[in-house]
């Protein structure tokens, strides 16, 4: 465990992945730009219902989604590990689950298991993987609906839920270095059964401080995020590309890409000299493919890192 811990605070520098049922729609919903919340949650600010989001599914298929070169990408960005959304708020998951069929082989046209392929092309780079699961579900029939908020209480059936496929995740796809829990409102027993859940069958991941109850290995900062000093304790910053959204938004301004990439650079070398770990994000479109944009920051951030030694 030791080891694990000092591997992953050895990352410095990872990618963060927002790809589900959503990134199909780019931020439009009925024709209509949703301005309102991050575009990974239109479901929500677009007041979609679970028919009709269950419909914006069954036309997800990512064919351009190409799990080898995304883990080249990270590579050549000067990433080691990649974490990816297995499940978002959505209730939609990446991976093959048991005790739903809102997921990416029972309800879409694409039928691969994404979570799967992706862990052995990161793997296959020498990169670490891991995943980030929503404890707050709005597909879920026993979950709390909708909330503005996103931290509401998770009911007992919903909870067992979440231990199966946290279950899941943690059997099926090979050592997973971090498993990033987030929003909900746990209660400590829950929040400390998930964590057990997770180290009966990986002792080596670690667990998001999203947890909450002080049951995290790590602190996770607010978007973009980072503090001015050393901490005493594991942290890591998530960073989106633009504050507006995580998952794809069709419609961004997006600007200047080496400008960006200065200004992430900027950022990571801020948090790496406080000893922290910087998460930066992309959001692939719903055919699968990366954003030209986001590729030239990444791999013109990589070329820097490559120049002026690892960070
Ligand atoms: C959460 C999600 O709701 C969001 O959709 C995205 O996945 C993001 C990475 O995580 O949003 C948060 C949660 C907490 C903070 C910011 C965004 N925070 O503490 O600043």
């Amino acid at each position: 465990e030791e080891q694990a811990i000092a591997k992953w605070e050895s990352q410095k520098y990872s990618m963060f992945i927002h790809f589900g049922a959503y990134s199909e729609l780019g931020g439009i919903w009925n024709d209509e730009r949703v301005e309102y919340g991050y575009s990974e949650q239109i479901r929500a600010h677009g007041n979609i219902t679970k028919e009709e989001f269950r419909e914006v599914a069954s036309t997800f298929n990512p064919v351009n989604w190409n799990p080898d070169s995304v883990a080249v990408l990270a590579k050549n960005a000067g990433m080691k590990s990649i974490v990816i959304t297995a499940k978002h708020h959505d209730g939609f998951s990446l991976y093959e689950t048991e005790y739903s069929d809102f997921d990416i082989i029972d309800a879409t046209p694409y039928k691969r298991n994404i979570i799967k392929k992706l862990a052995e092309a990161t793997r296959e780079q020498g990169l670490d993987f891991g995943v980030y699961f929503s404890l707050i579900d709005w597909d879920y029939e026993h979950a709390l609906p909708i909330s503005s908020h996103n931290s509401d209480s998770i009911p007992p059936q919903h909870h067992q839920f979440n231990l199966n496929q946290v279950e899941e995740l943690m059997t099926e796809y090979g050592p997973i270095s971090e498993i990033w829990f987030d929003m909900g409102k746990p209660t400590l027993e829950q929040s400390r059964e998930l964590k057990e859940m997770v180290k009966k069958h990986q002792p080596n991941t670690l667990v998001s401080g999203r947890l909450w109850n002080d049951q995290g290995d790590f602190v996770v900062m607010g978007d973009n995020v980072s503090p001015d000093f050393r901490m005493g304790t594991l942290w890591q910053t998530p960073a989106s590309m633009f504050d507006e959204t995580w998952g794809y938004r069709s419609w961004q301004e997006r600007g200047n890409p080496q400008e960006k990439a200065a200004e992430k650079l900027r950022k990571l070398v801020k948090v790496v000299s406080n000893g922290g770990n910087y998460l930066l994000n992309i959001g692939p479109r719903g055919d699968g493919s990366i954003v030209e944009f986001e590729k030239e920051v990444l791999l013109t951030i990589g070329e820097w890192l490559d120049k002026n030694g690892e960070a």
